[in-house]
């Protein structure tokens, strides 16, 4: 065997392991780019309270709700941006097509008095959001924050979760029904979790976490450990 021979191997070897370096550099460049906290949900759940007990600790709640509110939030010297979307429906979704790239956590705020009522339409922009390509795509982390909690008619985290499943499972299956009569090829996307047992948080693309809290009561107490727990652990 001449050296030229034996030799080439090694250099595409080599070679191989370099880009797989370079690869494994660049995807942790790209992810350490996305830095975006968004703040949704229905209009009266609670984000803009939330998003200035958070970052100003003080009570606000007449911030403008036609534009996004934006801060940085600190924690050990790291830092994310945070984002209150308006919850408008019309403007909400184009300031979320704005934000959404660049996406790191999802913390979807839910008014847990209100939700029994409201669970079809919490539970719809959700799965929009879900469903997203591009969400798809960057896979955020979710928290799912059920606030409101110093009110006595709240529902608790577990019963909120069980309900919004149950009705994601509908959805879920409404849209590939419809998608299969189309004869649609593009319902790869709707297919959120494993579409043979019933939908669950627990299969999902993206972690998911439910909290509860409460940014408001007679006390003017405000509880929103869990969320900052959740936080902390997404900046590192
Ligand atoms: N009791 C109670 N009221 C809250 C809480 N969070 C928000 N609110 C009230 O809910 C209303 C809507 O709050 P806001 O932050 O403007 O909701 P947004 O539309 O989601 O931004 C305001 O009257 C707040 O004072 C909470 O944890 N408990
Ligand atoms: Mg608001």
């Amino acid at each position: 065997m001449s050296s030229e021979e034996s030799f080439s191997p090694i250099l595409i070897a080599l070679l191989l392991i370099f880009v797989t370096i370079i690869i494994f550099f660049l995807k942790r460049i790209l992810k350490s780019g996305k830095r975006n906290v968004l703040l949704t949900g229905l209009n009266e759940s609670g984000k803009t309270l939330i998003y200035s007990q958070l970052l100003h600790n003080k009570h606000v709640t007449t911030f403008t709700s036609i534009q996004e509110n934006i801060d940085e939030y600190h924690v050990e010297g790291k830092s994310v941006t945070i984002i209150d979307l308006p919850g408008f429906h019309s403007i909400r979704q184009q300031f979320f097509e704005k934000h959404k790239e660049s996406t790191k956590g999802i913390i979807y705020v839910i008014d847990s008095v209100t939700l029994p009522k409201n669970i079809r339409d919490v539970a719809n922009v959700l799965y929009n959001i879900l469903t997203d390509p591009v969400v798809m795509k960057a896979k955020p982390e979710l928290m799912i924050l059920c606030n409101k909690q110093d009110q006595t008619l709240a529902k608790g985290s577990s019963v909120i979760k069980s309900m919004l499943e149950k009705e994601l499972n509908t959805l879920r299956n409404t849209q590939l029904n419809q998608l299969e009569q189309l004869d649609s090829k593009d319902n790869a996307r709707y297919k959120l979790g494993d579409v043979s047992k019933d939908f669950s948080f627990s299969n999902l693309y993206c972690k998911v976490e439910f909290a509860e809290s409460f940014a408001f009561n007679k006390n003017g107490s405000v509880d929103l450990q869990a969320l900052k727990v959740w936080l902390g652990r997404l900046v590192n």
